[in-house]
């Protein structure tokens, strides 16, 4: 069942970003810090979706751990950074305090920092990673997390504040912001895997759409969620005067775009001809989550 594939494929990442950051040579109160936001949880959704697209074209699924485990991390440093007061400000995270509420804004900045690069150090030292492998899972990670990639993604969301943006333009800030460092995660397991150039190609275009209907998800959540189930305050985007789908094109309309992404993600998928259909039972469950 797909629940239990999630649970287990998230318990297994758990497990190893703990083992992994708690090697680590830090003083104490600085290591409760830099474990305090990896704790918190979160749905690993990128490290998950990286292992089930290697996991589409091979078994043992050792090689793509450390890319993985590297996403998360670059993941959960951009959550850090986005929650302090100069960015969007954000209280609560993954259903605690955030970081710089915790400890502080500057132990918050060093963690961040911290997380990234110690990401790059993860992938460079791998022992399961050709040279060749690692320059690809480098180059794909810091090409999305970069400045053509999540970095312009935050500033235009942030500079989008106060603006009514079109359909079109929210589109462009959410394909930098959230997709590209989906689609490295698909383009890395699938290249790990063994995938053909055309297969990625196929992957990556199933990777965006599966970032729009991801974010398109977000926001229908922040309208209708619930704090106790998605660990931060419901209607945090309008609070903010954020631009969303539900506030561009109403609630109905914005599930009925969310629904028409999914099925060109199908339609992106088949094209690949890969048979596993884990990743779409994935796009299932991510696109109609409540949390
Ligand atoms: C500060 C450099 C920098 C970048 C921030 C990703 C990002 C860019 C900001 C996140 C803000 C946000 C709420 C975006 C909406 C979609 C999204 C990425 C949500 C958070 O990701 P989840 O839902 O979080 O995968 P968990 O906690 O489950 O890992």
């Amino acid at each position: 069942m797909i629940e239990q594939y999630i649970e287990n494929k998230q318990m297994y990442i758990n497990n190893l970003l703990m083992e992994r950051l708690n090697q680590l040579n830090l003083p104490q109160g600085f290591k409760e810090a830099v474990l305090y936001s990896i704790e918190a949880g979160g749905k690993r959704l990128r490290p998950v979706l990286m292992l089930a697209t290697y996991e589409a074209f091979q078994e043992k699924n050792d090689k793509v751990i450390e890319p993985a485990l590297a996403l998360e991390m670059i993941h959960t440093y951009s959550l850090i950074h986005d929650d302090l007061p100069a960015m969007d400000d954000d209280d609560f995270r993954r259903g605690k305090e955030t970081l710089h509420r915790k400890f502080d804004e500057a132990t918050a900045i060093l963690v961040g920092d911290g997380l990234l690069t110690q990401a790059f150090h993860v992938v460079s030292t791998s022992s399961m990673l050709e040279a060749e492998e690692k320059i690809y899972i480098i180059q794909q990670l810091s090409q999305s997390a970069g400045l053509e990639g999540m970095i312009t993604g935050q500033h235009l969301d942030l500079k989008a504040e106060d603006l009514q943006l079109t359909e079109r333009e929210l589109n462009d800030i959410h394909q930098l912001k959230t997709g590209a460092i989906i689609r490295s995660a698909l383009k890395i397991g699938a290249y790990l895997g063994g995938a053909n150039p055309p297969q990625i190609e196929s992957l990556d275009e199933f990777g965006q759409y599966l970032g729009l209907v991801f974010q398109i998800q977000d926001d229908i959540l922040d309208v209708e969620g619930d704090m106790a189930v998605i660990g931060k305050p419901v209607g945090s985007d309008e609070e903010r005067n954020k631009s969303t789908y539900p506030q561009i094109l109403g609630l109905e309309e914005a599930v009925k775009i969310k629904e028409r992404y999914m099925d060109a993600a199908k339609t992106k998928y088949k094209e690949s001809g890969i048979e596993q259909p884990i990743l779409l039972d994935l796009l299932d469950i991510f696109g109609n989550r409540q949390s």
